[in-house]
């Protein structure tokens, strides 16, 4: 299938993998590119050293075009930049922040930029920075939130850009895809639905949990911080609760939520943060990422020959 996101980023298939931070490592992120769509490292949490040896663990073991995603509160964002910089990573996602002029630094070194926005006023302003494409990410994802539902970003990042625009938050399956297909999207960025693939590094009780979520099972914490995490209800969120109902400072609820992610992945999904999107209640099986993307592309197609018999075009 080719579109004007296919072209740009040189792939098959118009799915682009979240760069899940402890999440999105080579395994993963190689499969998802060798499957056709766009593999993208979690930067977030490593420093430059381990940076560079999952690029070379991709590298190694793909030829397709990866990403690294760059989530721009880590406190060593200057290092993966450099890293990023240094081994000339072919696309470059950035998440919770405003990448400004960091796209054009990075486009002079042939480095492609695809911010995540939450809102059309942060999508509207980095058009002067040159973007390409974007993806606009509703508030049904995990972790890093905005306010505002993907059903209603992202007609309204399209009618605002000539971009492409990606849609992420809340895919899980082919009819998602063909729901942001019909909202003006070009692309979807899928996070959770990729957690329970035999490539993620995760722990299983990870992916595990993730499967035994349904539709009311996340929560968002640290609405109060300014730092809203989409995660699964467990105990670690109830202490949360408990702090932000207490009108506990921020100092004292950002702290609770240090190392929560990496404890999370390393199995212990009571007191770890198991982010994961709302998409969650939809997934029912571990599958291999060939599959999952198969069976995307496949639910995609036949969703949307069913709308055209609808309205007689089929
Ligand atoms: O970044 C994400 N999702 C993430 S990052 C992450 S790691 C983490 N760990 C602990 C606490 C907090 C984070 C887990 N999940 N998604 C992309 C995303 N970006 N969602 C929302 C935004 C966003 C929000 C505000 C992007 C830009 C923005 O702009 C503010 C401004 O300057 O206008």
């Amino acid at each position: 299938m080719e579109n004007r996101l296919t072209r740009l980023l040189g792939i098959t298939y118009p799915i682009l993998q979240g760069g899940m931070a402890w999440v999105a490592t080579a395994p993963l992120v190689t499969a998802v590119s060798e499957a056709g769509g766009l593999g993208i490292i979690g930067a977030g949490g490593m420093d430059g050293k381990q940076l560079r040896e999952e690029i070379r663990l991709v590298k190694s073991a793909t030829t397709k075009p990866f990403g690294v995603n760059l989530m721009l509160l880590s406190p060593a964002i200057e290092e993966q930049i450099r890293v990023v910089k240094e081994e000339k990573v072919p696309v470059v996602t950035t998440g919770a922040g405003n990448p400004g002029s960091l796209v054009e630094e990075f486009a002079s070194l042939g480095i492609l930029t695809i911010p995540v926005v939450a809102s059309v006023a942060l999508a509207k302003r980095l058009l002067r920075h040159g973007i390409q494409a974007i993806i606009a990410e509703g508030m049904e994802s995990g972790g890093h939130v905005g306010e505002v539902t993907t059903m209603c970003l992202i007609p309204q990042v399209v009618d605002a850009v000539d971009i492409p625009v990606i849609a992420a938050g809340g895919i899980g399956d082919g009819r998602g895809m063909a729901a942001c297909f019909a909202l003006g999207a070009e692309g979807v960025q899928i996070g959770t639905r990729f957690i329970c693939t035999t490539e993620c590094d995760v722990h299983p009780a990870y992916k595990e949990a993730i499967l035994k979520a349904g539709d009311r099972s996340t929560v968002v914490t640290g609405v109060t911080t300014g730092h809203p995490v989409r995660c699964l209800k467990n105990r670690l969120t109830r202490k949360f609760e408990e702090l932000e109902f207490h009108g506990a400072c921020k100092e004292e609820i950002e702290a609770l939520g240090v190392g929560k992610l990496r404890a999370a992945v390393c199995g212990d999904v009571e007191e770890g943060s198991v982010m994961c999107g709302q998409v969650a209640g939809l997934i029912q099986e571990i599958k291999s990422v060939r599959e999952v993307v198969a069976e995307i592309m496949s639910e995609f197609k036949s969703t949307i020959s069913g709308l055209k018999t609808l309205v007689g075009e089929g």
